[in-house]
């Protein structure tokens, strides 16, 4: 069998954490075939959950899962990883500044991202989950560089594009297999702008555009994007707790297919370093629809989409949001 895959979990004493590693154990994110290890990192106060976790591991008697460590500090966390999913962050408590918790996360993402360079591969790849998810990504790629490429850090927005699959699926009675190439673009937050109009739906054996399948513009421009950017506070309402199943789920889709390449003729939505596609300022952490070449794992943004003057305003305003977070966070790496 091929060599094992090393992959690293932090925040994995948490609830994306406890679903995200099964999936990743079990083989649904790096193949049936292929043998993983799984480093789970956590903080020091969250050693003997971290220790459930690895015990309930054990208990899944899984064939693919040939190594887990539980660990509380970087340098045993980063060693030799291939993934690196960060899903660790400070959490925002009541009272607490924007400002403030950016200041936090910057903290552990210039550490990471300096751990990465130190311990990690030129190879490693890296999928940030933690909010603000976009900014931590651009920090940690930061620390890293010289030894890892900007290009090897995502941020995930494939959370929102499941939902926005979801619900034009809903609009239209189709399945999810139905509907493809929907778009998140920009940063994964209120301002996010989620895009249908390249959007297609099979229908029998035809393959329709969505946007006229749907014949709503209403629904497009404002119902639409507003259940998908504001689906995590429903989420939190509801259940008292933030999304977690579907997170995980989507972090797992996003290394996936990074790992395997997307399928021929469709794209994802995954936030990564712009290359001033769409005008978007280079090196921003910013969420496009890409496509990704499994034997390269190297991902390119889908290029040339015609936008019109809607589109145009959404994309300014998430990419403004994401400019001040940018300048914000530089501004703590100093501090
Ligand atoms: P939890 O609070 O359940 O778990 C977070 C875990 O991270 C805790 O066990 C904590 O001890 C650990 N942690 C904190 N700092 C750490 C550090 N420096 N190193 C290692 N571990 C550390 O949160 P959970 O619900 O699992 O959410 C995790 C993160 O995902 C949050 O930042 C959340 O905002 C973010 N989300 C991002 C989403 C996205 O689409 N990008 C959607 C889901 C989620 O809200």
């Amino acid at each position: 069998s091929p060599a094992p895959i090393r992959a690293l979990v932090t925040g994995a004493a948490g609830q994306i954490g406890y679903s995200i590693v099964i999936r990743i154990a079990d083989g649904t994110v790096f193949g049936k075939d292929q043998p993983v290890e799984l480093v789970l990192l956590d903080i020091p106060q969250c050693v003997a959950s971290l220790e459930g976790v690895v015990l309930e591991l054990q208990d899944c008697a899984l064939p693919t899962l040939v190594g887990v460590e539980a660990v509380t500090n970087e340098k045993d966390a980063f060693q030799n990883i291939d993934y690196a999913f960060l899903v660790g962050a400070m959490p925002r408590r009541e009272g607490m500044e924007r400002k403030d918790l950016l200041a936090a996360n910057v903290k552990i993402f210039k550490s990471q991202g300096k751990a990465l360079a130190e311990f990690s591969k030129p190879t490693t790849k890296v999928i940030v989950v933690g909010n603000p998810a976009n900014t931590n990504a651009f920090i940690c790629a930061k620390y890293a560089a010289g030894k890892i490429p900007a290009s090897n850090f995502s941020a995930m927005t494939r959370l929102d594009h499941n939902r926005a699959l979801a619900q034009v699926a809903l609009k239209t009675g189709t399945t999810i297999g139905d509907v493809k190439n929907v778009i998140i673009w920009g940063n994964h937050s209120g301002t996010q702008f989620p895009d249908v109009k390249h959007a297609t739906i099979n229908k029998g054996s035809n393959t329709v555009d969505a946007y006229t399948a749907i014949n709503d513009t209403n629904w497009i421009q404002s119902g639409f994007i507003s259940t998908v950017q504001k689906r995590g506070a429903v989420i939190i309402e509801k259940r008292k707790l933030s999304s977690a199943m579907s997170a995980a789920k989507a972090a797992c889709d996003h290394i996936h297919d990074w790992h395997f390449g997307t399928k021929p003729g469709e794209w994802v939505s995954m936030a990564i370093p712009s290359d001033g596609s769409y005008g978007i300022p280079k090196g921003l952490i910013f969420s496009f629809p890409v496509t990704i070449d499994g034997a390269t794992k190297e991902w390119k943004i889908v290029k040339d989409l015609p936008l019109d003057d809607f589109a145009k305003e959404k994309i300014q305003i998430t990419t403004k949001e994401l400019e001040e977070e940018r300048d914000d966070a530089l501004k703590a790496c100093d501090e």
